[in-house]
């Protein structure tokens, strides 16, 4: 059926492009739902930040060593709270907790939700574009029983759906469940998420290369080659933000590519494998793009642990190609 833009929300959208996708049921639209609604709430209190007393540091450093914002901790427990009583959730699995929320271990609570809840948060009090990043698994179904971390542990290439919302001038949701990549944008007027642009292709060639550079000494020998020829050709900008959702929606909008690269002092890089590369190695490579970690395709790495970080060179087909080819 022709999706109509301006009454198409996700969840319809979702349910009327399965395509072959054995997911796209009621049951799955009802979970996609609670990733909509925290999203929303989200993207009220963020437009709302200066007003509210939600803006700083709560004086806690989480799992990964950062410190954590008033904000992530809202938005973590926004997600959790509304996934958490969701029949067909099994497992949520979050940037800002070092253990994962088992909702329920029966069968029934087959999906597990893996998100950082709030990107590039350290900008926040800037006021620049942040982002949520979700990725969705079924429970290993070739065994597991009741090892939690069996379930959680699985290769990208085994997301049933993942996406992002960008909370930047306008609050964007894009998603994939393997049928190509689909935007939304929130109408803040009547508080839901329409459809924007369907089937969402990335430039296969794009001439911005998005790093950040004060690290160029400490990159690996291929990057710095590809960053110097980027520059000797003279026709290239370099663009970052700093926010990895809202670097890759540019990348994915306009071309290029993003790369945050292993570093002498964090050879893994900085970006975590399961709720950051992994959903958005999904879209980019629906989207027709390529995410790599300089030797492997993203969604074909086997996670060790639930928080592992993973070199990122993520965007145009072409672009990471010429990456790799230095
Ligand atoms: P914060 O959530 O601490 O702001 O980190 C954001 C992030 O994980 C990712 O969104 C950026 O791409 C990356 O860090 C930026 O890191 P550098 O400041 O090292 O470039």
């Amino acid at each position: 059926m022709a999706a109509e833009p301006l009454t198409t929300t996700v969840e319809r959208h979702f349910l009327e492009h399965k395509g072959h996708n054995p997911h796209a049921t009621e049951e799955f639209s009802w979970l996609l739902s609670g990733i909509t609604l925290a999203t929303k709430i989200i993207a009220s209190y963020i437009q709302r930040a200066g007003l509210l007393e939600i803006m700083g540091a709560t004086g806690r450093i989480n799992v990964q060593g950062e410190e954590v914002q008033r904000l992530d901790k809202f938005a973590n427990d926004t997600l959790v709270r509304c996934l958490g009583y969701r029949g067909n959730i099994g497992i949520l699995v979050s940037e800002e907790d070092e253990e994962p929320h088992v909702i329920q271990e029966a069968e029934t609570g087959k999906y597990i939700i893996l998100f950082d809840p709030l990107d590039g948060s350290s900008n926040i009090n800037a006021n620049v574009s942040i982002g949520t990043i979700f990725s969705i698994l079924q429970r290993d179904p070739a065994g597991g029983g009741k090892d939690v971390m069996a379930h959680i542990l699985q290769p990208g290439r085994n997301q049933v759906a993942a996406g992002y919302v960008v909370y930047g001038s306008s609050t964007v949701l894009a998603y994939t469940a393997g049928e190509g990549v689909h935007m939304f944008t929130l109408d803040p007027s009547i508080g839901a998420y329409l459809l924007a642009r369907e089937d969402v292709r990335m430039p296969p060639a794009g001439r911005i290369y998005s790093v950040n550079e004060a690290y160029h000494s400490s990159f690996p020998g291929q990057i710095q080659r590809y960053l110097d020829w980027a520059k000797d050709t003279g026709t290239y900008s370099s663009r970052y933000i700093g926010s990895l959702v809202a670097d890759f929606h540019r990348t994915l909008i306009r071309g290029g590519v993003f790369l945050y690269p292993g570093t002498k002092k964090s050879p893994s890089g900085k970006l975590r494998l399961l709720y950051e590369a992994n959903p958005l190695a999904f879209v980019a490579e629906q989207a027709a793009g390529l995410a790599t970690d300089g030797e492997h395709r993203i969604l074909d790495k086997q996670p060790q642990t639930m928080h592992e970080r993973t070199p990122l060179i993520i965007g145009s087909k072409d672009e990471v190609q010429r990456v790799l080819s230095f």
